[in-house]
């Protein structure tokens, strides 16, 4: 029976926030120990951002193989993948077919987004309220929030005004849009944007595009993956993962071992060819070892990249445009692109250079630039997220003597091992905060966290905590794996340094440790009895 039935909220041994990719697999595991525990989803449906991001070519960058589950021997054998970069609709259905085969479901409350959560000391619990005043207590407060789910609007004056249909990337409509013969505006150029714009571009009227920073987008080259291919490709799984596992980031490439400058410039441009002419990210991951570290081997490949984007615009003005040259190759996220460069050489296509002529305001009619103005039907926002601690700062979480986790992260994030932040017991952190393949890292945190569950109740703590100085060595340590970081080298616009937010402490926000250390390092604090944790 609903606690707020009968006036004291019932009391569960966890309560998990988010139902995706992370928060389901927390709770299936977390079931799979007896005990008592519940999701709170701000959606009305399960899946996170495969819920929230329903824009037309919202897809996997990395491959479905490498992406999905592995915990299940049976969900393998029994979901087929219908492309190799599946997109949103078939990662939704993905989702909501393992929270249906293992009876997830009725242990999620949708439509719950938290409001808040506060720790009571006396009680060792966490009391929690969503936005629509439902109550609970909970010994263990796990967040999987995920990375990308505090949608980030732009500062600009006006947007209310606008008496057109206008929407964030990630709050896109259930129903279908109709973009027939619209003249429509996409405010911003990053992976969200260059998936979308290829989808709607054939079908608008007219289509602006309102860019400030071009990326390095490089071919995603997605394929179908045929009935008669499923039986082989299964075969492939258990190698996929143990693939996975070898590298930094859990993704299915390996960089090469050779350096850029090893080889003469005709064997450089074959290997460039090659890398380029395969599926993914392997123009990202599977890459001379030092195109990331070094700059002149940096700069050799944007030089690369930047011809295969030329090659595709037939105006070369616009060609200028869209090739970058202020950062980097890959110290932004590198966006996967299919038909997205050719778009620009419909005549139904503007690209409007901000840097130029910034937006000045949004209008009644439309957007104005310094230098113009632009009428619209349909203004759409692919201005991307306050990342990683955007929804964790937005709910109230107080822990011991009432500190709220914006303040106590006011001068930036600070945990120890990504899991918890002193000052507030029981409380993980397992939103994804490792540099990984999103799923590959999930499980490992869900698995970490509910076997530290696990020998807590076999072994009669209530709590676990950190200290401060557990904290501290390990944010110091943490800090100083990003030293000369290719990450760290974008100015600006960078969600993974959180420069993407005005006010937002410029840090990494991942742990860049890689997944293969981090791994090792999860199962060595285990087996230590949780070092650096308090239980009590
Ligand atoms: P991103 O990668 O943060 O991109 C946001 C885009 O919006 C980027 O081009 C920004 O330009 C642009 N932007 C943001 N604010 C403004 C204003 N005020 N005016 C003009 N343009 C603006 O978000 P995405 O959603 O594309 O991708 C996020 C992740 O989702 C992606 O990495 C994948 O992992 C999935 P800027 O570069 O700052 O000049």
């Amino acid at each position: 029976m609903s606690e707020s039935q009968e006036g004291s909220p019932e009391v569960l041994d966890a309560i998990v926030v988010g139902a995706g990719v992370t928060g389901l697999y927390q709770l299936y595991r977390l079931l799979n120990l007896n005990l008592n525990a519940k999701i709170l989803e701000a959606g009305g449906g399960v899946g996170g951002t495969w819920y929230w991001n329903r824009y037309p070519g919202a897809r996997f960058d990395s491959e479905s193989i490498s992406y999905q589950y592995s915990f299940s021997d049976e969900l393998l054998e029994e979901w087929n993948w219908s492309e190799h970069y599946s997109g949103q609709p078939e990662n939704e259905r993905y989702l909501n077919f393992m929270a249906d085969k293992f009876s997830l479901k009725q242990h999620i409350r949708l439509n719950s987004r938290v409001k808040s959560a506060v720790y009571n000391s006396e009680k060792v619990l966490w009391e929690i309220e969503t936005e629509d005043g439902y109550k609970v207590c909970s010994r263990f407060f796990i967040s999987a929030v995920g990375i990308l789910s505090a949608t980030h609007m732009p500062d600009i004056e006006g947007i209310s005004d606008f008496k057109g249909e206008s929407f964030h990337t990630s709050r896109w409509p259930h129903e279908k849009v109709d973009f027939k013969g619209k003249r429509v505006g996409v405010i911003g150029t990053g992976a969200t944007a260059i998936q979308l714009i290829p989808e709607i571009a054939g079908e608008v009227g007219h289509l602006t595009v309102f860019q400030r920073t071009a990326n390095y987008a490089c071919p995603l080259r997605n394929s179908k993956i045929e009935d008669s291919e499923q039986e082989d490709l299964k075969k492939t799984y258990p190698e996929t993962f143990e693939r996975c596992k070898r590298t930094f980031a859990a993704f299915m490439q390996e960089a090469d071992p050779r350096n850029t400058f090893e080889v003469s410039e005709e064997e450089r441009l074959a290997f460039y060819e090659e890398i380029w002419s395969k599926p993914g990210f392997h123009k990202w991951f599977g890459n001379f070892q030092d195109s990331m570290t070094d700059d002149a081997a940096n700069e050799e490949y944007a030089k690369f990249v930047r011809g295969k984007i030329r090659e595709r615009v037939k105006d070369p003005a616009i060609a200028d445009l869209l090739t970058p040259t202020d950062h980097p190759f890959g110290s932004k996220r590198i966006p996967l692109e299919t038909n997205y460069y050719e778009v620009y050489n419909q005549d139904n296509v503007q690209l409007v250079n901000l840097k130029e002529a910034p937006i000045e305001k949004i209008t009644a009619t439309g957007v104005q630039t310094t230098d113009n103005s632009y009428d619209l039907d349909v203004i759409i926002y692919a201005t991307g997220f306050d990342a990683i601690t955007g929804e964790l700062t937005r709910m109230n979480i107080r822990g011991e003597n009432d500190q709220s986790l914006k303040e106590a992260w006011a001068d930036g994030v600070k945990t120890y091992m990504t899991f918890q932040t002193s000052g507030f017991p029981n409380f993980f952190l397992i939103n994804g905060t490792v540099f990984c393949n999103f799923t590959r890292c999930a499980e490992v945190v869900a698995d970490w966290v509910s076997e530290c569950i696990d020998y807590m109740n076999q072994n009669g703590y209530q709590k676990i905590g950190t200290n401060e100085q557990s904290e501290q060595e390990w944010t110091e340590y943490a800090e100083s794996l990003t030293e000369g970081m290719i990450f760290t080298k974008a100015k600006t616009g960078n969600w993974f340094m959180g420069t993407n937010v005005a006010g937002k402490k410029k840090q990494f926000l991942f742990y860049a440790g890689g997944a293969i250390e981090f791994r090792e390092r999860c199962e060595k604090v285990a087996k230590s009895g949780y070092e650096g944790f308090q239980l009590s």
